[in-house]
């Protein structure tokens, strides 16, 4: 169960976030509303949610979940993998003070985006993809092994992370989309396929018997729902436009 989260307002400068979607500039009005219901999606979980302020020097600085990840055992500061993201992970540093927890990093050469990493209880996963590289994962999976953790990599072909197309639902089941259909890391999980055409709804997470999905997408919360799971949607329009998944928005713990 979690108890806590961290978010950061968007910035105007979104506008100029990393994108390859091709859906348009972002409205920024609409993106603060829709991160205000997300943030009242999270409470409604029963998280207490601290919120960071924007920061219009980093334009794709509201993805808090880049920039780290939060285990039972400890924090790591990650070194994302694009160049203009780096600087993100002060803030996030100093928001972690506040957290009881031991905090670590990842150091040059290894480069590592939180969106590539997927718990699954004292497992995670770790995509190696534009963003994160090899020594970024390993370095990680170092950390995670002197914490009593595990890791493993998994190569990937197109996302731009991990949890692009794989989300962990808990009760041994994950929603798969794309290249990790037929992914053998994942053949012994109960898979909920999403079809291609509502892929962005492959990044869902849960809180606490709650599902957190992105709004628009049918089919995929239907098929949750018949899985058993209590659903809330929240519209993620804007954050979408930036190739930002529901899930980069929150750091939960
Ligand atoms: C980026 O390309 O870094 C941002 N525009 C979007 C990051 C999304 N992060 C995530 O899904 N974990």
């Amino acid at each position: 169960m979690f108890s806590q989260a961290i978010v950061k307002q968007p910035s105007e400068s979104l506008i100029n976030g990393i994108t390859e979607a091709n859906l348009g500039l972002p409205d920024i009005q609409l993106a603060r509303e829709q991160h205000k219901q997300y943030i009242k999606a999270l409470e409604l979980c029963g998280l207490s949610v601290t919120v960071l302020s924007a920061d219009e020097t980093y334009p794709d600085g509201c993805f808090v979940e880049d920039p780290a990840i939060i285990t039972p055992a400890g924090a790591i500061i990650t070194r994302p993998g694009a160049a203009s993201r780096t600087g993100e992970c002060e803030a996030i540093s100093q928001a972690l003070k506040e957290v009881p927890l031991q905090t670590t990093d990842i150091h040059a050469p290894g480069t590592l985006d939180g969106g590539d990493v997927m718990m699954v209880d004292s497992h995670y996963y770790i995509g190696l993809s534009e963003r994160t590289n090899p020594a970024g994962a390993n370095q990680l999976i170092q950390i995670l092994e002197s914490w009593g953790l595990s890791g493993s990599t998994i190569q990937m072909k197109d996302m731009l992370h991990l949890k692009t197309g794989v989300s962990y639902l808990e009760n041994n089941t994950v929603l798969v989309c794309g290249e990790f259909l037929n992914e053998p890391a994942f053949q012994s999980f109960h898979r909920l396929a999403v079809a291609e055409e509502e892929a962005y709804a492959a990044n869902c997470i849960w809180v606490n018997d709650r599902v957190i999905m992105p709004a628009g997408y049918p089919r995929t919360q239907a098929m949750i729902e018949s899985a058993g799971y209590q659903v809330l949607s929240v519209d993620v329009s804007e954050f979408r436009k930036l190739d930002g998944g529901l899930s980069c928005l929150s750091l939960r713990f």
